[in-house]
């Protein structure tokens, strides 16, 4: 369910460009009827159609049983994996502000072959260092999930680069006794500041994709947001996926929530706050080019893999 719908909304997509056509022709051809405008209307019906038989149907006739799971986690123990790459004036606060919560038991760098001052100020601010050699945003994502693994009862990954806040994990944790992993979006608009890296470009982009991602698996989910690193998921449900993750670079992020949804892992999504970087970004950060490449990587990844 929803695979069908995902592919299909892709003739809906070539049908918007039929019709755009049909709208020219029709003004400028003293407002007749024309074949692209039907074309374009004849995709259209193909793609309703497609989504009655794909999501319609089941939904209404045939409502899957859902269970509400409540398994609070007692005595919460936070383990945090925090990414880095040359982040030398990030990374001593941005370890500092989760050393301050008491939940916290635990903050592991991944210092991703830095050449500045990232590992020692890390250890200055009190964090444990592990050391990536794989070059990438993904590769260090999936080591810093590895070593949190080690520590407390439950994992948190999350970027050193003073984006996010440690105060915000109190908001994800709310959600881990009815879930297995709890993703911070960054596209609430009312709590990220202006001067972040999410542009309205990057807002819609990830947006876009979100829902792209969330009709491939339906109802089982509901996504805003693809390019957040800040998360929590439990050790076991981790245990279940660590092994499947295997992309190293810029869309690690969709591609964790992609197999997750895969093994039937319950994913929620909850805003979080976002604040200027500090430092230089070496992702893609506010880069609109940037994000339409990484963008379109996602949008094949949904669909092929
Ligand atoms: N882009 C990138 N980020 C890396 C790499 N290795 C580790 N990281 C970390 O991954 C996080 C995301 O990168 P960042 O520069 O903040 O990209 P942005 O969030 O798109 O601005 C940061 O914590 C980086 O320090 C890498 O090879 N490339
Ligand atoms: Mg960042």
């Amino acid at each position: 369910m929803g695979r069908l719908s995902l592919y299909v909304f892709h003739l809906f997509l070539i049908s918007l460009v039929f019709h755009f056509i049909g709208l020219i022709k029709i003004f400028f051809q003293s407002f007749s009827f024309n074949e692209f405008f039907l074309f374009g209307l004849i995709l259209d019906l193909i793609f309703l159609l497609a989504v009655f038989i794909d999501l319609a149907i089941p939904t209404i006739f045939f409502p899957e049983k859902k269970f509400l799971k409540f398994n609070p986690i007692k005595n919460l123990q936070v383990s945090v994996g925090m990414t880095a790459y040359n982040d030398e004036q990030a990374i001593g606060p941005s370890v500092k502000q989760f050393k301050e919560l008491k939940e916290a038991v635990s903050v592991t760098v991944i210092d991703n072959n830095c050449i500045d001052n990232t590992a020692l100020e890390a250890k200055k601010a009190g964090a444990d260092v592990a050391k990536e050699p794989v070059q990438g945003y993904g590769a260090a994502c999936m080591r810093a999930l590895r070593e949190a693994r080690k520590k407390g009862n439950l994992i948190c990954l999350v970027e050193g680069d003073m984006t996010f806040s440690a105060s915000d994990l109190k908001k994800l944790t709310a959600y881990i006794e009815n879930t297995d992993m709890v993703l911070g979006t960054r596209t609430t608009a009312e709590i990220v500041d202006s001067d972040s890296q999410v542009t309205w470009f990057m807002r819609y982009g990830n947006l876009f994709i979100a829902k792209l991602l969330q009709l491939r698996f339906w109802d089982k989910v509901r996504l805003t947001d693809v390019g957040c690193t800040y998360r929590i998921i439990r050790p076991e449900a981790l245990d279940k996926i660590i092994d499947k993750l295997y992309v190293t670079g810029h869309y690690f992020s969709p591609h964790m929530i992609l197999i997750a949804l895969e093994n039937n892992l319950k994913v929620i999504e909850v805003p979080v706050t976002l604040k200027k970087r500090v430092g230089e970004s070496k992702g893609v950060g506010d880069d609109t080019l940037k994000g339409l490449i990484t963008g379109f990587k996602m949008w094949w990844m949904i669909l092929t893999k």
